[in-house]
């Protein structure tokens, strides 16, 4: 055995004979493999180039729990793979003048370069680029059999258009209003588009969510409220507003949808979308409502920013009918009406609508209560959360209606508005249908030909893939596919004249929806086959929380579209979802003349701390100047406190980037980079190495089976068995920073064991068995090196399909106990007692402890037992 630990030697040596072997090879059904199939997978990654520290603790996490599986004896797949298709490598090759695919290409192989040496568990064999034609024809197929079905259409939309460019812009290309690149102010354009019907599936998608009890409950509430299902009434006011043409907008009713029809007898005003038929009537002989609706049509749209945005609007001058009132109710246009929710319309109650109520104190318009909580009054002075609370009031100045409760109101409500005709009941939801036409090159063609005679005709589907051209190079003035005559003229499948493909590409979140499922039959000549029965639904997901909605939910509607196709037999794709915080790191920087901040590197700067340890101030080790310490920030390019993998592996070895990133927290929060923790982390493995030499003698004599354990050697294995018992349920809630924590006391135990006395070495043997194993999961290079090297091999096989140690209960059981010793209930000793020793036993000893006697003076008032826990002496 060397002497001393080489991380780079057996990190080298390990991985070579898991290649060799080809470790990682999963298979179905392998008979190896009692305990079936467990398929545990991380979120794939964007090949951006860079590997970084959360990703080093992102696959660890995947690697740990793997590798635990597979000594327990579960067949797991550990796949992994790239989600390739996207902007950045369209605006890398702007910057760069090369082809998107050539970028990617080369990023997925520097990449995974950047992988190999952290010795992660991958079943390489099973690789997925979602950019290779081999996976995108099925998105393809699947969009075909989408149209087919109904779930897939087309119709207009309106998207975000860089007059400059000539191009669609995402949300995040349009900054203040204007195209990121060209400066130009953006419009809004309604051009045509694909879509996929998830709202068809909107009932089914928020039931199950029930079942999701492998879920995190944040994720699930999310789910639930991005899909927003709302209760309600449906119902018109009737009116005489009339367009040019002289025809009543809207037949003569304007519907709004209301989840609090128990307060329509409040009703003191109307409010409409921009977007609205009666706002474009009302804005045409008014120039102020017309300039207003333009800055409303201008401005985002997105919720959040509805929510935060100051409550504003214009009246029309037009008025509508109560239906159930035949009052005449002014129309207002609002800019916190949505277009896209509902009617587009809202009937105003400013007594219990927080927004409606914001809005009548701006523009002084009635506000009438008509429910009431018990106890407590109501003011116009200030919104009180009780105004909006349904479930509390009972109507009141409502008429007919008085006193009834949220549910009585409701019923009668709605039971008039249908006696007359004008509406119902009605269930509202947030979801919209899945928009995926991106006017983009990057991407999976969508398999359409248009033709001046037939239309659109959708490609056959033995003519798929529609291969995307590798060799363009975007230059940022829009699609390339537009002017590649090559990709562009087709004849028409139909009528055989000439026509062109569609140029747009699917929204790169339809790759992300399946590639889990293509992982299991990557070599498939369908879609799918029956290997995909055998793993999915897939056991453990793990993945960042920013995919909590739509990344999730698309996946969890596309399983369900294929099963409702036959192509699969589960109703969602993930039994158990983990999502892992950030790693954070400290932050330095220097303002210069002007204000901007320079960033240092974590690793230039000298801190100061206090006599609590706690920083106080840093300085710039080059020059001992002060800088201004920025506090723990997530990792980032810009703030220069990214740790790149590659330096770590260098200087320490990947077992000691694997241990540290685990110790470092819990793995579902963040956590911060510390190079004192790394240090800590590499300085364990060494101290690993030298017990295991210290104790190889020992170890090997303790290959004989102990007829008896002496008292200190039972002392020994209560504390290994008891810790691991911790570890293993640890192991279970994939808390994996304290199985890192229980390793370290095990070394700890081991390292301060003395005798020699019976059993000692076959107690020792089975503690360092019991060690390596629990570690292996962190660490699997050197556990791997020192299982070989002390000889566990010879018995029990590599490490990495060693069995998963058992608790031996009968270690657990204790002769002598120790119990805390109190006086009048603060603590002051301890003592050690037989485990069945009797009360008067316990108090003679407690009494006689020599730190608690200190306390004593004259015979103890009282003395308390709490069995197996605690003596309290009352003087
Ligand atoms: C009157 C009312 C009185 C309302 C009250 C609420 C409280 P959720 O729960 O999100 O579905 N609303 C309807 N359509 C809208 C649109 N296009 N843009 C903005 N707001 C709209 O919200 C439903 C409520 O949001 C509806 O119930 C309506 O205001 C408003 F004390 O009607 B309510
Ligand atoms: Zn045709």
């Amino acid at each position: 055995m060397q002497e001393k630990y080489s991380p780079a030697e057996v990190e080298q040596a390990a991985q070579q004979h898991w290649t060799e072997s080809n470790a990682f090879k999963t298979v179905e059904n392998d008979p190896r493999f009692p305990k079936g199939k467990y398929y545990a997978c991380s979120m794939l990654p964007y090949p951006s180039g860079k590997l970084h520290m959360g990703h080093v603790r992102n696959y660890t996490i995947n690697d740990m729990l793997a590798r635990q599986l597979r000594m327990k004896g579960y067949n797991v797949l550990m796949p992994m793979g790239w989600d390739a298709f996207g902007l950045p490598a369209e605006n890398a090759a702007i910057a760069y003048k090369k082809s998107p695919a050539e970028w990617t290409y080369a990023n997925i192989e520097d990449m995974k370069s950047q992988m190999q040496p952290l010795g992660l568990a991958f079943d390489w064999s099973r690789e997925v680029a979602t950019c290779d034609p081999d996976y995108y024809r099925w998105n393809q197929w699947l969009f075909l059999k989408m149209l087919e079905k109904g779930i897939a259409y087309k119709k207009t939309q309106v998207v975000n258009w860089d007059p400059i460019d000539q191009t669609v812009l995402a949300n995040e290309q349009v900054i203040d209003g204007r195209g990121w690149r060209s400066g130009a102010i953006v419009e809004k354009r309604e051009i045509p588009g694909y879509y996929f019907g998830i709202t068809q599936y909107a009932e089914e998608l928020l039931s199950s969510i029930d079942q999701l009890d492998g879920w995190p409950d944040q994720v699930r509430t999310m789910q639930r409220n991005w899909i927003g299902k709302s209760e309600g009434v449906r119902f018109a006011f009737s009116h005489e507003i009339k367009d040019d043409t002289g025809a009543l907008v809207q037949d003569g009713k304007m519907y709004v949808f209301t989840t609090r029809p128990d307060t329509i007898m409040g009703v003191t005003f109307c409010a409409v979308a921009a977007e609205h038929p009666i706002a474009t009537v009302a804005a045409k002989n008014n120039a102020k409502l017309a300039a207003f609706i333009e800055e409303c049509k201008a401005g985002g749209t997105t919720e959040a920013e509805m929510a935060t945005k100051e409550k504003e609007g214009l009246p029309t001058g037009l008025f509508v009918t109560h239906p159930l009132t035949g009052e005449q109710v002014e129309v207002w246009v609002g800019n916190y009406v949505l277009m896209s929710y509902g009617d587009g319309a809202v009937m105003g109650v400013p007594a219990h609508d927080e927004r409606d109520f914001a809005f009548a104190k701006k523009y002084g318009i009635t506000i009438k209560q008509v429910v009431a909580v018990e106890g407590e009054s109501f003011t116009t002075d200030a919104w009180a959360e009780w105004y909006g609370d349904k479930q509390k009031c009972v109507t009141v100045n409502s008429g007919k209606y008085d006193g009834l409760n949220y549910k009585a109101a409701v019923d009668a409500v709605a039971a008039d508005l249908v006696a007359k005709g004008v509406g119902e009941k009605k269930t509202t939801w947030r979801l919209r249908d899945w928009g995926i036409s991106r006017q983009r090159y990057w991407g999976t063609p969508i398999p359409i030909i248009h033709c001046d005679d037939c239309g659109d005709v959708p490609v056959p589907y033995e003519d798929l893939p529609v291969v995307l051209p590798t060799e363009c190079i975007p230059d940022g003035s829009g699609n390339p596919l537009k002017t590649h005559a090559g990709f562009l003229n087709v004849p028409c499948p139909k009528c055989g004249k000439s026509a062109h493909r569609e140029t747009d590409t699917m929204d790169t979140f339809v790759d992300s929806s399946w590639y889990f499922m293509r992982y299991t039959c990557p070599d498939a000549t369908t879609m799918v086959d029956e290997r995909n029965d055998y793993w999915m639904a897939m056991d453990q997901y793990i993945g960042g929380v920013e995919h909590a909605v739509l990344h999730l939910l698309y996946a969890r509607f596309w399983t369900k579209a294929m099963r409702d196709m036959g192509l699969v037999k589960i109703d969602e794709p993930f039994k158990n979802l983990f999502t892992q915080g950030m790693l954070l790191n400290e932050s330095y920087y220097r303002e210069d003349a002007s204000g901007k901040k320079v960033w240092f590197y974590p690793n230039e700067v000298e801190v100061q701390h206090d006599d609590k340890g706690r920083p106080i101030s840093a300085s710039l080790k080059s020059d001992g100047q002060p800088v201004q310490m920025g506090g723990i920030e997530k990792m980032s390019k810009s703030k220069n406190n990214v740790v790149e993998p590659k330096d770590i592996i260098s200087q320490f070895g990947a077992d000691t980037a694997r241990l540290f990133t685990m110790f470092a927290g819990p793995p579902d929060q963040s956590a911060a980079w510390s190079s004192s923790g790394v240090e800590g982390a590499s300085r364990y493995l060494r101290r690993l190495w030298a017990t295991a030499l210290k104790f190889s003698a020992t170890i090997a004599a303790g290959v004989t089976p102990a007829a008896n354990y002496a008292a200190d050697v039972k002392a020994l294995r209560f504390e290994v068995h008891s810790t691991l018992k911790q570890i293993d349920g640890d192991y279970d809630r994939l808390q994996y920073n304290t199985v890192v924590s229980g390793a370290m006391k095990l070394l700890n135990t081991i390292e301060s064991f003395k005798s020699e006395a019976e059993g000692s070495a076959t107690a020792m043997r089975e503690a360092f068995g019991i060690l390596l194993r629990a570690l292996y999961p962190v660490c699997p290079h050197i556990t791997h090196a020192l299982w070989n090297e002390l000889g566990y091999a010879k018995d029990l096989g590599g490490i990495i399909d060693a069995p998963w140690p058992q608790v031996d209960a009968a270690a657990l059981v204790q002769d002598e106990i120790e119990l805390m010793v109190q006086v009048n209930g603060k603590l002051r000793g301890s003592i050690k007692v037989a485990k069945d020793a009797d009360k008067a036993t316990i108090e003679a000893a407690a009494v006689a402890n020599e730190s608690a006697a200190r306390f004593i003076e004259g015979a103890p008032k009282k003395i308390i037992v709490v069995p197996g826990k605690l003596v309290n002496i009352v003087v």
